[in-house]
Parts: structure tokens; sequence; C-alpha cells
């Protein structure tokens, strides 16, 4: 029993590979705009990272010719990784499963307006960024004011992603309408609710920008509140991270499993996990916000529990995977309380990559649960931990976790093979080792008091003299991720640029087949139950943030633009 019934529909008139074809297209020009972005936003890396190991590269010529600061580096590398990257990847593959998953063809011109609209968002945000007006960091905190422009790209850019959301809902509507009674199989509903989510989660961020930034930016309104802004954009920028992570959810549950050569442990369970993100992802955005004044520490404590009420499912993740992982080892041969291990695919470089992200997960996660405690998050907030902290969760679980699907997902879309698979090996693990000695140096340096978003090389003096251990690591870790991402562009682009499979052979797509299905279960039926699970989402939502965004509104405080650079 496959974990997906790709069933045909009348949706799908015409052969399957002429059907198929186009939305490659769209799904391949989402992936690489991608992974452009991350190709630049991983370029300026290195150089942070040898800030915070104590060397300062900023005053070279060549470079003073490219960006004109620290922060306008800064402010490049967050958005294009954090919120270009992502984004770009998570629509394209989150348009195409469900697609395929259901055996459906979405409207291709809506497909195509979609990507446009996001890649002219991009470009319109892009050029105040490039041209030093909007040097705002990723979380553009007012009264930092930039060009417009910025916010106008941003919003339109964000605002996209809400096309393919609709798209992929609607094409699972009319697939239940088709199927009266059915399970939604299970790659399209985690992709469905992952999308749901992301419409609640982006309200705060749309509203902020909308209602707030545009007609601050130009000039139509005085000023602005900072710290009703700052809460509308932690509505938004918690989930976000669960709309970076359960993309590479989706890739661990439903095709990981298949690549080690076992099965899913539960269907229903998977299920359970992704409705329990439907409800918890969003209210909890105060766990950003502990250090923030004028907002009620009755709210800051029920958002707190809630955190750790989100963790739930990650914690429910992680053990499924383990069975999953195990399943597959026992299952080519190998035995052993721990022995087992040896005997998963390591050589396959999707597959490595994808669990060497998992690995960092674990710590990235425990780091989560020190940050989501009130108590000691007070010791290590805006601290260099921070930075430490995300780089093993979007910068690895994630991102690593997206390199490791494009190694079969780009040959799949391009008919080509992949481009030097043994680079591709290394590319993931000097990507791992990189990034765990970056995590350590950087947690280290926090707890010393070392800040982040600072430009540490540049003091003139040796301030942070205890840290030079942890800075010496810092460094390290930039060269390693340095020659990590050489690895990886030139597979990519060796990839993209090769020649077609003379054999004709395509590389499939990995559908895994479930230990526990969901013929006869009564959960997973309970759980097709998405509208009212999102009502319920929402009414969370207003429980939770109307006493907190209701006083700010009648106490409103708007102050005047800044610009600091
Ligand atoms: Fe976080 C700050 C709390 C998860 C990203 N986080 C950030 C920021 C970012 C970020 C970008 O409560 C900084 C924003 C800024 O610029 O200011 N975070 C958490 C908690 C979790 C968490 C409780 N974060 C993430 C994820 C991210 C992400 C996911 C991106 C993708 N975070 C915080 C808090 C702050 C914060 C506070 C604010 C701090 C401050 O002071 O500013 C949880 O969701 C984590 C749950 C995770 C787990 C781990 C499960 C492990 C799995 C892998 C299993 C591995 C296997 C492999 C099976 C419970 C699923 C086995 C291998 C074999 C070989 C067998
Ligand atoms: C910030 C290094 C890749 C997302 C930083 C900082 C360093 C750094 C040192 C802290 C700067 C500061 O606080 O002053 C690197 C290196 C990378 C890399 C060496 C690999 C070559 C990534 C990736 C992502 C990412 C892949 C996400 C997909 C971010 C974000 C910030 C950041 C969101 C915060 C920016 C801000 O505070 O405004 N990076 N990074 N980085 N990085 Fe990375
Ligand atoms: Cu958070």
């Amino acid at each position: 029993m496959t974990i997906t019934q790709p069933a045909r529909t009348q949706h799908v008139p015409i052969s399957e590979a002429a059907a198929v074809q186009p939305l490659k297209k769209v799904a391949q020009y989402y992936i690489v705009t991608a992974f452009l972005a991350l190709l630049i936003g991983v370029l300026i890396g290195p150089l942070q990272a040898l800030n915070y190991g104590n060397i300062n590269l900023y005053n070279l010529p060549i470079l003073r010719n490219i960006i004109q600061s620290y922060y306008q580096g800064l402010t490049l590398h967050g958005v294009l990784n954090a919120l270009v990257f992502t984004q770009f990847f998570i629509s394209g593959w989150m348009l195409y499963l469900p697609a395929r998953d259901l055996n459906m063809r979405p409207n291709l011109k809506f497909a195509w307006f979609s990507y446009w609209a996001m890649t002219l968002g991009l470009l319109i945000a892009a050029v105040p960024i490039l041209m030093n007006n909007a040097s705002v960091l990723y979380t553009f905190y007012p009264p930092l004011k930039g060009s417009p422009l910025f916010y106008i790209g941003a919003g339109l850019m964000v605002g996209s992603s809400w096309f393919v959301a609709w798209q992929v809902i609607g094409l699972w509507w009319s697939w239940k309408r088709a199927h009266r009674g059915q399970i939604t199989p299970l790659v399209t509903y985690m992709c469905v609710v992952t999308w749901m989510m992301w419409i609640v989660a982006s309200l705060g961020l749309v509203v902020e920008v909308l209602v707030l930034l545009i007609p601050w930016s130009l000039g139509l309104t005085a000023g602005v509140d900072p710290l009703l802004s700052r809460t509308l954009f932690w509505w938004t920028g918690h989930p976000i991270v669960y709309f970076w992570l359960l993309p590479a959810y989706i890739s661990w549950y439903a095709f990981i499993p298949k690549q080690a050569g076992g099965r899913l442990a539960s269907d229903p369970l998977t299920r359970l996990a992704f409705a329990m993100f439907l409800l918890f992802s969003t209210p909890v955005g105060l766990h950003h916000q502990y250090s923030d004044p004028n907002i009620s520490p009755l709210m800051k404590t029920i958002q707190m529990c809630l955190t750790f009420m989100v963790a739930i499912p990650s914690l429910l993740t992680a053990f499924s995977l383990a069975a999953s992982l195990e399943d597959a080892a026992r299952a080519r041969g190998g035995s052993g309380l721990f022995g087992w291990m040896a005997h998963l695919p390591w050589k396959n470089a999707s597959f490595t990559a994808q669990v060497l992200a998992m690995i960092s997960f674990i710590f990235g996660g425990a780091g989560g649960f020190i940050n989501a405690s009130a108590a000691l998050d007070t010791v290590i907030h805006n601290t260099a931990w921070i930075p430490g902290h995300f780089h093993i969760t979007v910068g690895t679980a994630t991102t690593l976790t997206f390199m490791g699907i494009a190694f079969w997902w780009v040959p799949h879309l391009t008919g080509k093979p992949l481009f030097a698979p043994k680079a591709a090996l290394w590319s993931a693990y000097t990507w791992f080792i990189g990034m765990m000695i970056f995590a350590v140096g950087m947690h280290w340096q926090g707890l010393l008091g070392v800040p982040r978003r600072a430009q540490i090389s540049n003091m003139g003096q040796d301030v942070y003299q205890s840290a030079h251990l942890p800075q010496l690591l810092t460094a390290i870790s930039g060269g390693v991720l340095f020659i990590a991402s050489i690895l990886f562009f030139t597979v990519l682009f060796g990839t993209l640029w090769g020649k077609r499979r003379s054999d004709g052979e395509d590389t499939p797509i990995p559908w895994s087949q479930a230990i526990s299905t969901h013929e006869n279960s009564r959960l997973a039926r309970r759980l097709e139950a998405l509208p009212a699970i999102w009502v319920m989402a929402f009414v969370l939502v207003l429980l939770t943030y109307g006493p907190v965004i209701g006083p700010m509104l009648a106490n409103s405080n708007p102050v005047p633009g800044l610009r600091l650079w």
C-alpha cells in the first residue's frame, strides 16, 4: 500500500508526460530562482563569520565597491537566504508535489502568473537594497526606515505566495469533490496543511506592510508605532520558521524512507503532527518579544506554554523518523542497538544531506527550548547565540534538506543526471561540519555576551578578550562553508548545464510506503476536517493576540523614521 493513492481524474485528459512537462518547467523556474538567491546570500556569509572571528575584510577596496557597509551585506544575506531562497523553493515544491500526488494539472497560466508576480516583487525589493537605500535587515523593525520600494516589493513577493497557496487548496478541494468520502493522499495533506498554516501566519506581516509601513515610507503618515509593528512582524516571524521547516518534513516523512530502502512508520501519526502545526504554529510569536516592554506578562507566559506545545509535533517527528530509518537499515541487513545505522545508504548524497540536516536539527531544537524559556532567554537574547541557533535550523535543517532534495529533484525535473555525485556528497558533509563548528562558535560567543548584528571586528580594540577560542572556531567555519558552497553550486550548475540522459530514463519521485496506513484509521478520518481545524487556528490566534494588540491600538505611540546608515 503506498502512502499516496494517485487516482486518475477527468482533469488529466492527455498523456501523463505531456501533462506533467509544463508543470516541471514552472517548478524549474522556482528552484533556479531560489538557488540563485542562495548563491548571492551565502557568498556574504563567510565575511560575517570572519567578522565574528575578529577578522575585518569589509575595508578591502574590491568589497567596498560592491557593498557599502556591514549592514547592507547583512540585509542582503538575511533577505536573500531566509526570505527569498526559502519562499521560491517552497512555492515550487509545494505546487509540484500535490499536483503529482493527486494526478491533477493545475491551471498553468495562473501558476506562471504567481511565479512572475513573486519575481517582480523580488526585483522591486532588490533595487533599493542593492543601492543601499534599505539596509534595514530582514526584520525591518521601525523606526528604521527604508525606501518605499523595499516594502512594496517585499509585500508583493510575500503576497504572491498566497496565489500558490490558494491554487493548491483549490486543487485539493476539487479533488475532494470528485472523491467524496476518500481520505486525502498524505503528501497532498501535508502540503495543504502547510499552505493553510501560512495563510493564518502571514496575515500579521501583510497587515504590517500594507497598513503601517508602505503609507509611512511614502510619507502619507507621520509616524509608526514600533511596538505594534514588531508584534505584527513576530505574528508572522515565528510561524515563518515552520513554513521553512514543514516542506523539509514533507521530504523526511514521504521520501526519505523510500530513499533509505524502508517505510514510513505511520501515515495517521504524520497527519496528526501536521494538524498540530496548523493549530499551534502562530499563537507563539511573543517568545521573540520577552524583553519588549508594555506587553502583559500573562500573555507572554501563555504564548511561552504554547511554544512548548508546538515543539510536541517535532518530537513526534523525531521518533517517527528514527523508526523509519531503523526499519530501512534492518531491511538492508543492519542489526544491533546502534549497529544498524552503518547500513543506511551513506553514499547517496540526497539521503545523506537530509539525514545530516536532521541531526543538526536535534541540536537546533534543543537550543530552541532554551530560547523559549523566558528566564533563560534573558541571558542569550540579542547575542551571537541566536544566529548560532538559526543556522542549525533554517541554515541547515532546512537549507541542507533543500540541497539534498535538489540532488534528485533537479534530475527529475530536467531529465539530466546528477553532475559529480561524489562532489554532491562532499558538499553535504562539509556544509554539515561547517555549520556545526559555526554553531559551537556562535552559541559560545553568545554565552560570553558577544552581541549579534555587530561589526565586532571593527571595534578598534579587543573588546571580547575571553572569546578568542570561539572566535577562531567561527572563522574556521566560514572557510569550511565557503568550500561547501563552491562544491554545491558546481554540482547544481553542472547538472543544469549537463546533457539529457541518453537512455530516456526518468529519475522517479521516491514515494514511500507506510507500515501503518490510513486505511481504517479513525484518526486519519477525523483529521480530514481541515477547514474546521483551520477555523480553530484562526480563533486561537485571535484569543492570544487580541489582548496584546488591543491595548497597543488604544495607546498608539507613532514615531518618525530614522536612517542610520
Ligand atoms: Fe527558533 C529564534 C524557539 C525551531 C529559526 N529561531 C529564532 C530565529 C530564527 C529561528 C531564524 O522561543 C531568530 C529570529 C531573529 O532574527 O530574531 N525555535 C524555537 C523553538 C523551536 C524552534 C522552541 N527556529 C526553529 C526552526 C527554525 C527556527 C525550526 C527555522 C527553520 N527560536 C525560538 C525562540 C527564539 C527563536 C524562543 C527567540 C529567541 C530570542 O531571544 O530572540 C522548536 O520548534 C524546536 C523543536 C525541535 C525539536 C527537534 C526535533 C528533531 C528532529 C530531527 C530528528 C533526527 C533524526 C535523525 C531522527 C524538538 C525532528 C536520526 C539520525 C540517525 C542517523 C538515526
Ligand atoms: C546572519 C554566517 C548561511 C540566514 C548571519 C551571521 C553570520 C552568518 C556570521 C550573523 C551576523 C550578525 O549577527 O551580525 C553565515 C555563513 C553561511 C550562512 C558563513 C554559509 C555560507 C545562511 C543560510 C541562511 C542564513 C543558508 C538561511 C537560509 C541568516 C539570517 C541571518 C544570518 C536570517 C540574520 C540576519 C540579521 O540578523 O538580520 N549569517 N550564514 N545564513 N544568516 Fe547566515
Ligand atoms: Cu520563534
